[in-house]
Order: structure tokens, then C-alpha cells, then sequence
């Protein structure tokens, strides 16, 4: 007990010196870093998006986000988009703002969120600085043709219970965020091919790692770059290269704990 607790402090520890050598920190987020907004995660039993669907009588749960799906019945994806659009019901949490502590300090190169909460632009981040890997509520087009719609207009009607539709060819209207069955944005493909080879530490924070392409960025760092885990399990690649750091539970407890060990 008492060698686990000493390991465990030598981890935050050493993941805190690594923050304070590091300058280019490539950070990599999923849906755990905003449930302790309040916003819940894919697949944490009990209180994930998925066991909380079965009011909508879903085929199968992915539903909700699938784009076929989606063009034959939309309003499952509204009901749970009106709960979930950025800034009516949800704030960052400490672990937001932690990472832009990152930035504040000059030591963030870039951070790919999976998350579509917007979350991230809410504590001043900068545009630059973002990569929505699955799109954000920030744009909104016509899944039909493809025109640009106003996303206030959208969310107006999404907030009023109507299905939104386009001016142009009145096909469904929806926020740019990826389904299934859609591609990712061209940013998160240039950026991706571009950032691991200038990051001098890899942060990964509150995903699964089981959506792919996203996930493989955890393996594309060269291998003299050190990896910090923050997550309640292990996941995905971690813990197979030396130099891993692996900090496993709560990500408020232990954003905290580094940012006491920083002295933030
Ligand atoms: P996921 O598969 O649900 O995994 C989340 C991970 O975070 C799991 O390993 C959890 O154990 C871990 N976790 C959750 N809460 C905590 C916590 N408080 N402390 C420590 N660990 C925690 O989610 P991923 O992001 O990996 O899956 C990718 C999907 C989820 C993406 O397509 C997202 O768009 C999608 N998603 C996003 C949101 C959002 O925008 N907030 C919410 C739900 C799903």
C-alpha cells in the first residue's frame, strides 16, 4: 500500500516535470474530459450517451450519430443535440482549463479534441491552436446539397423542437459535427500529418482511444517522446513504450495534483 501511494506521487511527479521541460505539447482529449461538466461520456456504464438513449428506441445505440440513420429519422439526434448545444447548459471544467494553462503558458502546440461540446472555445482558446476532429456546433450545412446554413437560425429551431431545413433544397439541416459515415474535417488530416513530429510530449486526456482515426495520433509521436495518460483506464497503446506516463483515476483529481506539483 505504502510503495503504491509512493509510485503513484513519483508519477505526478514526473509527468509534472515533463510539463515544465516541455513547450510543444501535443494534447489529445475525448468525452471523459467533459463529464465533469455535467456532459456524459460514450461509454462509462450507467451513465454513458448510449444507456441513456433507450427512450429514443434506437436500432442499435451509434444510431443517434449515424448518417443513414439520421436521414430517415433526425429527431433523436435533435432532442439529444438541444440538451448538448455549447453554451446553454454546460460550462469547462477544471481540466478545460488546465489545458489552457498549457497555452498561457506558451507550452501548448495544439489540442485535438474529439469532444463536440464546444467546450474547449469557451475558455479563449484560440481558433489556431483547435483541431475539432469531429466537428464542432460551430457551422451548420445541408446534408443533401451541402449549402451553408446559419448556425443561429439552426440552433433557434433545434432549441424550438423544429426540424431544421435547408433554404436551398430543403434537405435536413445539421451542425457540421462528424457522423458516422461522414469524413473528417481536411484540418485534423493536415495537422495530423504535422504536429506529432513537432511535440515534445504527448498529453492524452479522457478518451477510450477506440475511435478511429483519431486514436492512432497516440502512436504517431516518435517514440522519444514521452506520453502522459490521464485517464480513469488504461487505453489504447500506453503503457507499451518505457517512457509512458500513466496516471489512472479521476482527471479533476489529478489536473490538480500536476498543477500543485507546477506550482499553478
Ligand atoms: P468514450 O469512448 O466514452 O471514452 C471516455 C473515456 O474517458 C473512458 O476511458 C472513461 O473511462 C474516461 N473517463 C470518463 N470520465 C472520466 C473522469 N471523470 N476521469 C477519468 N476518466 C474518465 O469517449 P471517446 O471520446 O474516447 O469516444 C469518442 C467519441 C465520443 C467521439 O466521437 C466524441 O464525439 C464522442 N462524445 C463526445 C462528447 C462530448 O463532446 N462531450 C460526449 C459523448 C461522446
Amino acid at each position: 500500500m505504502f510503495m503504491t501511494r509512493i509510485l503513484i506521487r513519483n508519477c505526478h511527479q514526473k509527468a509534472a516535470k515533463e510539463i515544465e521541460r516541455a513547450s510543444n505539447i501535443l494534447v489529445m482529449a475525448g468525452a471523459g474530459l467533459s463529464t465533469p461538466s455535467g456532459i456524459p461520456d460514450f461509454r462509462t456504464p450507467g451513465s454513458g450517451v448510449y444507456d441513456n438513449l433507450k427512450k429514443f428506441n434506437l436500432p442499435y445505440p451509434e444510431a443517434i450519430f449515424d448518417i443513414r440513420y439520421f436521414r430517415s429519422k433526425p429527431e433523436p439526434f435533435y432532442e439529444w443535440a438541444k440538451e448538448f448545444f455549447p453554451g446553454v447548459n454546460y460550462q469547462p471544467n477544471d481540466a478545460h482549463w488546465f489545458i489552457k494553462r498549457l497555452h498561457d503558458h506558451q507550452k501548448l502546440l495544439r489540442l485535438f479534441t474529439q469532444n463536440i461540446d464546444g467546450l474547449e472555445r469557451i475558455t479563449d482558446l484560440p481558433d489556431e491552436k483547435l483541431v475539432f476532429a469531429h466537428g464542432s456546433f460551430s457551422t451548420a450545412s445541408c446534408t443533401f446539397c451541402g449549402s451553408n446554413a446559419d448556425i443561429d437560425t439552426v440552433k433557434a429551431s433545434i432549441l424550438k423542437d423544429e426540424v431544421p431545413y435547408c433554404t436551398q433544397c430543403s434537405g435536413l439541416v445539421k451542425p457540421d459535427i462528424v457522423f458516422f459515415g461522414e469524413n473528417l474535417p481536411i484540418r485534423f488530416f493536415t495537422l495530423q500529418d504535422a504536429d506529432p513530429e513537432l511535440a515534445d510530449l504527448l498529453i492524452c486526456i479522457g478518451t477510450s482511444l477506440e475511435v478511429y482515426p483519431f486514436a492512432n495520433l497516440a502512436d504517431l509521436v516518435p517514440d522519444n517522446v514521452v506520453r502522459v495518460l490521464i485517464n480513469r483506464d488504461t487505453v489504447g497503446s500506453f503503457g507499451r513504450r518505457k517512457s509512458d506516463i500513466i496516471l489512472n483515476g479521476d482527471i479533476i483529481d489529478i489536473v490538480h495534483k500536476l498543477e500543485k506539483e507546477i506550482n499553478w
